[in-house]
């Protein structure tokens, strides 16, 4: 049975957990794979968004998909980098969140995603929802005194 605690925590809006598009970093559609691996290089990410000049959410690059795009046969082909477009190595296939999803939604995928993409019904995006920020709020509740 759900206790009353959890309830509250799982029907909570996730629009107060969201860090904001503008603290996120991203490539846009159109940029080359040196472009990408230099951003999620200096950044620490291991994966980032790829968003168009209108902030539409298109998918996700990480390092793993730019060089498994440039592995040669023999070797890494590192002059591909600069030919090819994330376009062309992102993974589209992505669960994203609704601005007006709630925590529960968040929880469910957040087990098999490190961060969610939240996009509102335009499809533009409007941030992310990290595991770090969910576990942190499940955290509050887990060591709540019962009501
Ligand atoms: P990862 O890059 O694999 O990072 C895993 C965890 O390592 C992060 O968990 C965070 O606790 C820590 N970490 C990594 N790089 C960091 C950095 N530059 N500064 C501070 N802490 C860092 P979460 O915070 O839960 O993030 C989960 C995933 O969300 C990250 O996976 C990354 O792919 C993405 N992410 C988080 N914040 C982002 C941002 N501002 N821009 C773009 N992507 C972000």
């Amino acid at each position: 049975m759900i206790s009353t605690n959890s309830k509250e925590l799982l029907e909570m809006p996730i629009h107060d957990f969201i860090i904001p598009a503008e603290k996120v970093a991203h490539v846009q559609i159109g940029n080359n794979a040196e472009h990408a691996l230099l951003v999620l290089t200096k950044t620490g990410y291991s994966s980032i968004p790829v968003l168009d000049p209108s902030y539409r959410f298109h998918g996700l690059i990480s390092i793993r998909m730019i060089m498994d795009s440039v592995l040669g046969l023999e070797r890494i082909e590192y002059e591909n980098l600069e030919v090819s477009n994330v376009t062309e190595i992102m993974d589209r296939d992505i669960a994203t969140l609704n601005i007006n999803d709630n925590f529960k939604r968040a929880l469910d995928l957040v087990i098999n995603h490190a961060f969610l993409c939240v996009i509102d019904d335009e499809g533009t995006f409007v941030g992310i929802m990290t595991r770090r920020v969910i576990l942190k709020q499940l955290k509050k509740y887990v060591y709540q005194p019962k009501s």
